[in-house]
């Protein structure tokens, strides 16, 4: 079999090997404007609208990509050689790959290069919705203060280069100020990251932001823009060299760059879109009036789940999730903290089979084929822990409940920050507080509490005396004992 660069021109004969969009990409507006085109977004938003415009009678919601940092010039490249296409395979749990050839990103643009292509773009009468995925460190929220970071070099950069701006903010400031002044509708800004609240949270954050850098706009914000909460779900680990070369051998496909996730998917919006937005529904996604619940289920039991796995499972010298969970010992830690720590935080969930939401939750930590890094979990557990963890501390530190398997967790994370696991080897440490973190777990070494000192991350955690006491028990174990033979011991508690 002949291999085939991806792009436009190559598409009909690979047709004949995997599935392609049947749709005419040429014709197709654009509609959507999207920051971070990293593997989420091409495994879940892109992947639901190329299975919208399928539809032919659809023509409005094509999407432009926008690679947003000097660091993703090697996605743009990518994108830009094979004409916004690339290939997403769906790792099935019984080992087969389903693959299809994604169409639907018909546009991207590399913000560095011209920042003010991607601002015209933002403020084009077509576009009605502008989404992102920028992490849960890009909103640049301060747990510690409550509030907009404006500290931040790259924020005080946008501030004072309107026109050549950096970050999310300074765009998303600059094309709704001209949408306002060309007399322009409004548009809905949609969040697609993993936090609690993601549409209240770019709303206050972006509000924040424009009170100082252009005051003048707030009210026209208010009145024109949407920003609706949403869940968002689906477990796209790192694409591995390996990934690349199967898609090769097998279909005689060359890309440069596939997405692999999980078959399982989820996507819950609240409906509030001021300019339009495509059917969703018709292809799986849920609407609803109030996403709160289901975010916080998710980012409560999946995404601490990643990370309680992801923490210990790295310190055991595990690399992926598969193996983690795989661990008898680890697995009933899991269920455990679901079940007695997170649980009763949930409150009424109306509609939901919460058991087997945590039972299948197991099973897509356990599906041995998508080889979930280890370090892609670990990496910025710095943004992720106040939004996934700490809410789960907090509720439970007010109704008087278990918090000892937290508290574990967290002492694993100050051990983790040393930067060797269990075996002595070295730990592939990757977030934007890996100094501080390092300093921290140093002079924890001493006295415990001082990782806790972190108020951006922990907030005033360590002032609460029941927290901290559980959590100099659970350092001075770790210390004294492998992971291993604490988890039996914990879990023998919790029999
Ligand atoms: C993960 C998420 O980043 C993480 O730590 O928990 O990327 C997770 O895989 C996705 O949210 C799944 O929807």
């Amino acid at each position: 079999m002949e291999n085939l660069k991806l792009n436009n021109e190559n598409l009909s004969t690979i047709s004949e090997r995997i599935a392609v969009p049947k749709y005419n990409r040429k014709t197709l507006k654009t509609g959507i404007v999207h920051i971070g085109i990293g593997g989420f977004h091409r495994a879940h938003e892109a992947f639901y609208t190329d299975q919208l415009l399928q539809d032919e009678s659809i023509k409005d919601w094509g999407i432009c990509g926008v690679a947003l940092l000097d660091f993703d010039t090697k996605i743009y490249n990518t994108l830009k050689e094979q004409d916004g296409l690339y290939t997403l395979i769906v790792k099935e749990l019984d080992g087969t790959h389903t693959k299809r050839v994604i169409g639907a990103i018909t546009e991207y643009l590399f913000a560095p290069e011209n920042p003010t292509k991607v601002i015209e773009k933002m403020a084009s009468p077509d576009v009605k919705i502008i989404t992102l995925t920028i992490t849960e460190g890009g909103y640049n929220y301060n747990e510690a203060t409550k509030n907009f970071d404006f500290t931040n070099p790259l924020i005080i950069h946008d501030l004072e280069n309107p026109n050549a701006p950096k970050t999310v903010f300074g765009y998303l400031t600059q094309a709704l100020q001209l949408r306002k002044e060309r007399g322009l509708k409004g548009l809905t800004i949609q969040s697609c990251d993993n936090i609690q609240g993601n549409g209240h949270m770019t709303q206050n954050m972006l509000l924040s932001y424009v009170s100082k850098a252009e005051p003048g706009l707030t009210d026209w914000i208010i009145e024109n823009v949407s920003f609706p909460n949403a869940m968002v779900d689906r477990i796209t680990p790192v694409t591995a060299p390996e990934d690349i070369t199967h898609l090769k051998e097998t279909s005689g496909i060359d890309d440069a760059w596939p997405v692999v996730c999980e078959p399982f998917k989820q996507w819950v919006i609240e409906n509030n879109f001021v300019a339009g937005r495509p059917a969703w529904e018709n292809v799986g996604a849920q609407f609803v009036e109030n996403v709160v619940p289901y975010e916080k289920m998710k980012l409560s039991l999946l995404n601490a789940g990643h990370s309680v796995l992801g923490i210990l499972g790295a310190l055991m010298g595990y690399n992926t999730i598969d193996e983690a969970v795989n661990d008898h010992e680890l697995k009933t830690f899991l269920k455990n903290y679901m079940d007695v720590e997170v649980t009763p935080t949930l409150g009424n969930l109306k509609g939901i089979d919460l058991e087997a939401y945590k039972q299948s939750l197991l099973e897509r930590f356990g599906n041995v084929n998508i080889k979930d890094q280890i370090d892609r979990i670990c990496s910025e557990t710095s943004a992720k822990y106040p939004i996934f963890i700490l809410p789960t501390i907090q509720s439970q530190l007010e109704d008087k409940g278990s918090i000892q398997l937290a508290a574990f967790v967290t002492a694993a994370w100050a051990i983790y920050s040393l930067g060797t696991n269990e075996n002595g080897d070295a730990l592939n440490i990757k977030d934007a507080l890996k100094h501080e973190l390092y300093k921290k777990a140093i002079e924890a070494k001493q006295n415990p509490t001082a990782f806790l000192k972190i108020e951006s991350v922990f907030g005033l955690l360590k002032q609460n005396t029941v927290f901290s006491k559980a959590f100099v028990n659970a350092y001075e174990d770790i210390t004294n004992k492998t992971i291993e033979t604490n988890l039996i011991t914990i879990n023998n508690l919790f029999k």
